[in-house]
């Protein structure tokens, strides 16, 4: 038998966290569908920014400090730096934030000396990497960016994934399409606990997504024919870098082609320009008031594919946003985020809030 004792403050604290749940809050609005998340940076790390951050979102990724570049020496056998990793790590934790781990395996922000020598050198350079750092946050990250933007983006023949991939990469110069298996195998073994994903941009492109489709599909059937019993890849992350130009239908169609293969999905770095071409000039604090209708087409963007998210919520694990607010924005100039340049909500904020209104 429970003792009363136990039960009434334990009947109260139910009670207590139902009431006092935030309905105006974007985690709270989503708690049934899947985690949303945002970034985090030194930007939003204090005062009203960070407070901002905890309110809405329940998970966070790094936007650039567990990058390779910024956790590995620049020369080997020098001391990792963990300070600001760490520093983000526990704050989100102690304030009831789960951490997303973004990235282990990576082309760009990483370090040359990891590719520099032979193919054997290589693979170990890469072993001690995402050893040293799963072994440092385990207990502190749910799930990783294993390996990221693998995939080339001009793909004629998406059967053949091997051919398929970026070459203007290290990792495929030194070790072919290999290493993206090596690393999944590596990051498993590690720690098992934690949820490994493959991370790309440009996943509404449909000849990358059938590519990668095919890739994340043989790898797993071979890694379960060895007898395991779940995926080794356990989720494909859609970066959700759009713009006014986005045909929806190419998300549902990666949806659909992901949902597939049983494998979940998240939306990684979401952010929506208000530009109809796909424009490459990035940078902070180049934002602008945007005209209304601009703001009304990306809101009206921003509701529909929040409804087609929460259609597939059963598949999507996680909505992450890649920035909070348009004057922080790696994209600035096209005002892609939910909030303005003073972080006042814009009517993207309540498209997103209530996508069946739009
Ligand atoms: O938002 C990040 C920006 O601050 C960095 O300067 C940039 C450098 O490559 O990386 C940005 O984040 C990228 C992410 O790590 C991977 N997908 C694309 C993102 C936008 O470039």
């Amino acid at each position: 038998m429970i003792k009363k004792t136990i039960l009434v403050p334990l009947f109260f604290i139910i009670l207590c966290t139902a009431a006092c749940e935030d309905k105006t809050a974007l985690k709270t609005i989503y708690k049934n569908d899947f985690l949303i998340g945002n970034i985090i940076t030194p930007a939003y790390m204090d005062g009203d920014n960070f407070d901002l951050l905890k309110k809405h979102f329940n998970i966070v990724t790094c936007e650039n400090d567990m990058k390779p570049d910024r956790l590995a020496p620049a020369n080997k056998g020098g001391a990792y730096r963990w300070t600001e990793a760490d520093r983000m790590a526990d704050k989100a934790k102690e304030n009831g934030m789960q951490v997303h781990g973004h990235v282990l395996v990576w082309h760009s922000q990483s370090r040359a000396w990891f590719t520099a020598g032979t193919a054997e050198e290589a693979k170990e350079n890469m072993v001690n990497h995402i050893n040293t750092v799963l072994d440092h946050f385990k207990g502190r990250v749910v799930s990783w960016d294993v390996v990221n933007e693998a995939m080339g983006d001009s793909i004629t023949d998406p059967s053949d994934w091997r051919s398929s991939l970026r070459t203007n990469s290290g990792w495929y110069r030194t070790l072919g399409p290999d290493f993206i298996e090596l690393a999944f195998r590596t990051a498993r073994e590690a720690d098992p606990d934690i949820i490994l994903y493959y991370n790309d941009y440009g996943l509404n492109n449909r000849n990358k997504a059938a590519a990668v489709r095919n890739m994340v599909k043989e790898i797993n059937d071979k890694y379960k024919a060895e007898g395991n019993s779940r995926n080794l890849i356990d989720g494909i992350g859609m970066q959700g870098h759009y713009g006014l130009w986005l045909n929806i239908g190419d998300v549902r169609n990666s949806l659909e082609l992901f949902s597939g293969i049983g494998v979940e999905i998240s939306i990684t770095e979401l952010d929506v320009e208000s530009r109809q071409t796909n424009s490459s000039e990035w940078g902070v604090n180049r934002n602008s008031v945007m005209p209304e209708p601009q703001a009304q087409a990306q809101a009206n963007l921003y509701a529909a594919l929040f409804r087609l998210f929460r259609e597939y919520r059963d598949k999507i694990a996680r909505v992450t946003f890649w920035g909070m607010d348009d004057k922080n924005s790696w994209k600035s100039v096209g005002n892609p985020c939910l909030f303005d340049g003073n972080m006042e909500p814009k009517p993207a904020f309540l498209a997103v809030s209530n996508p069946d209104d739009y």
